[in-house]
């Protein structure tokens, strides 16, 4: 008889242990486990920014911005990523350095520390003016954290939109814009007109641009033809710019619209650059296609009204 209970009751003292440390998990009833979430909003538009995204040129400084807006298989971190801004200088002057920090954040605020190498970088940034008459397309240094950074400078007063482009591990490629405003007397901005012809003339290559059906809503293809002005002769030289043949930006004349595109033959040499993208809606676009011969980036930019 006395053999038996201190075991028992030892594996009873056990049994107790167990059962009450796991309790606490298990009454979280609410169909949450701690690494889940619930559900996610979807962009209309696939391949562009959600509209409403960005802040109103609003001076500079520390602005949080959240929008998100990619196709259909947008992930949770797409739609909840956000971006702290911060620019070196209140008031940037044109032609002067200005460093300018994006951090990007969680729903929670807490910093996103891991992103996807995407065209041959975590981040791509791009500066337009207003009116699409300035075009740069920058690579942020990561400097952990989800602390991004880049040394630049803009070319006169007026409103600039930035449209940081990442893609959070785990998720689809994200948009987060910001306006900065560039102290100054600006110019009267420049409308942006669609091109009569899609030949355009730049570092001694003449570059055709063609689809094969233009139209809003659907899939797109375009193909940069690019030949030697002097010789007439096609280029077929081209080097890998970012890991592609070429890169391509688009955006809307309201600057709303920021077209994600992809190169359908990485590994083209020219003299044909060919790439995919889908306008959302009708309107004019200002696109800038990015090629590189012999170590020479060029950037040749064309306007057009989609039907
Ligand atoms: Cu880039």
């Amino acid at each position: 008889m006395k053999r038996g209970l201190p075991i028992a009751l030892l594996m009873f003292a056990v049994l107790i242990a167990v059962t009450g440390c796991s309790k606490p998990v298990n009454q979280d009833t609410t169909g949450h486990d701690s690494g889940g979430h619930g559900s996610h909003g979807e962009s209309a538009a696939s391949g562009g920014p959600a509209k409403g995204g960005g802040t109103q040129p609003s001076g500079n400084g520390d602005h949080a911005d959240n929008h998100s807006g990619h196709s259909g298989q947008d992930t949770a971190a797409a739609d909840t990523t956000k971006a702290i801004w911060k620019l070196s200088a209140d008031k940037p002057q044109p032609k002067s350095d200005v460093t300018v920090t994006v951090t990007i954040q969680d729903a929670q605020g807490r910093a996103v520390d891991k992103f996807d190498i995407n065209h041959e970088k975590k981040m791509h940034l791009i500066i337009v003016s207003k009116d699409l008459s300035y075009f740069d397309h920058i690579h942020p240094e990561y400097k952990g954290e989800g602390r991004f950074e880049v040394t630049t400078q803009f070319p006169a007063a007026g409103d600039y939109k930035l449209i940081a482009d990442y893609m959070p591990t785990g998720g689809a490629a994200a948009t987060q814009t910001n306006w900065v405003t560039v102290s100054g007397n600006a110019a009267a901005p420049a409308a942006v007109v669609a091109d009569q012809t899609l030949v355009k003339t730049v570092a001694g290559k003449e570059v055709t641009l063609a689809f094969d059906h233009l139209m809003a809503g659907m899939d797109t293809n375009m193909t940069f033809h690019i030949t030697d002005q002097a010789t007439k002769k096609p280029v077929t030289d081209l080097q890998p710019y970012l890991g592609a043949v070429g890169h391509v930006v688009i955006l809307s004349a309201d600057t709303e619209q920021y077209l994600h595109v992809h190169p359908t033959d990485e590994k083209a040499k020219g003299p044909d650059a060919k790439f995919m993208t889908k306008f959302p809606k009708s309107g004019v676009y200002k696109i800038w296609g990015q090629f590189q011969q012999n170590g020479q980036t060029f950037i040749v930019p064309f306007v057009v009204n989609v039907p």
